[in-house]
């Protein structure tokens, strides 16, 4: 059983400011991409908020966590700041990665980001070489692997897991299980009901947690990270969670019914801990308020940041690529 895992009322505004700031960035992405400001494929986070705001705040600074191309709520939750991510994203020299990331391929290492990906599970081996290395150099590190249900099905997911396993790796593998591959539900391409009963193949704990309770992640996650940094191994985590949006932005979702959506929408965790902080007496709504206008402001003018910045000259395409 979980140990008890207190939660102050310093990290329940926490969790209401991060998964505020996410929704407010993804919102703000939506905005930009129709202008031009930002190019390529786009997968927005909204929805899913709760499961990095949860998962990320159990782990430490200098912890690491891996993320997927729906990466942006994972380096916000891990750190990251808005200024240097959303000049990521409009492809600019002031970005995380110099503008050559973009969206999909976002890092930053300093607070433990080590990376996007737009290739489908790619980030799981990643992660549990991170975690390995944190085994070898016996830092005490954790690393948290983020990846979708559709991800769960590529072979490297198995082979990772069985590694972990052995190596008794302090990893932590968190499904966000949307519900959705692109436009293929779970429940026609994925063996299992459940993806968090895979984790008994390998030998390993697991949980499932609802994506959309922040503070049950966090319990879950806490006591999976404790676990992993006294040496008992790796855990699975599965999140049932729902994408808001559609599997990218522009994207005319045919493949689900609008009352679906609707009634998932319906249910939005964030409104929900906005009046469950009202309620405990945490913030009152004047309070709530002026946190939401510090926060948007905060994204203004990162926005005006990132338009402002210069893009990288292009002598310098080559620079930071190792061999
Ligand atoms: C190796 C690989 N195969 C296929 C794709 C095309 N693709 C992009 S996103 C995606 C679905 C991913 O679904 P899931 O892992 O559940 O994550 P979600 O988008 O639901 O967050 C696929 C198949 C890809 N990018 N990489």
């Amino acid at each position: 059983m979980p140990e008890k895992i207190n939660i102050t009322k310093d990290l329940k505004v926490d969790f209401f400011k991060q998964m505020y700031t996410i929704r407010k960035f993804e919102e703000k992405v939506k905005e930009l991409l129709p202008l031009g400001l930002i190019r390529g494929a786009t997968h927005v986070y909204i929805g899913e908020e709760a499961v990095a705001v949860g998962a990320c705040s159990a782990l430490n600074s200098d912890d690491y966590i891996v993320s997927t191309h729906r990466g942006h709520g994972h380096c916000i939750a891990k750190g990251g700041s808005l200024k240097p991510m959303m000049a990521e994203l409009l492809g600019k020299e002031t970005g995380y990665c110099k503008g050559k990331g973009g969206s999909m391929h976002i890092a930053n290492v300093d607070c433990g980001m080590l990376g996007a990906s737009g290739v489908v599970a790619s980030g799981i081996p990643i992660a549990t070489g991170a975690a390995f290395s944190s085994k070898f150099l016996e830092n005490k590190k954790v690393t948290i692997s983020f990846f979708g249900d559709g991800a769960s099905n590529n072979g490297t997911f198995h082979e990772c897991l069985n590694l972990a396993s052995i190596w008794k790796l302090p990893i932590i593998f968190i499904c966000e299980n949307n519900g959705y591959a692109i436009t293929v539900p779970a429940k026609i391409s994925t063996s299992v009901k459940d993806i968090a009963i895979r984790a008994k193949g390998y030998d390993m704990a697991s949980a499932i947690v609802n994506g959309r309770d922040v503070e049950e992640i966090y319990k879950v996650t806490s006591d999976a990270v404790r676990r992993a940094r006294d040496g008992k191994g790796p855990t699975l985590i599965e999140a049932k969670t729902y994408r808001f949006e559609g599997h990218w932005i522009g994207d005319p979702q045919v493949y689900r019914g609008k009352s679906e959506v609707e009634s998932e929408i319906s249910r939005d965790h964030l409104l929900d801990y906005e009046k469950k902080l009202v309620k405990e007496n945490i913030l009152s709504v004047s309070e709530i308020g002026s946190v939401k206008r510090k926060i948007e402001a905060e994204l203004e003018e990162a926005t005006q940041f990132a338009k402002e910045s210069p893009f990288l000259d292009a002598s310098k395409v080559a620079d930071d690529i190792f061999s």
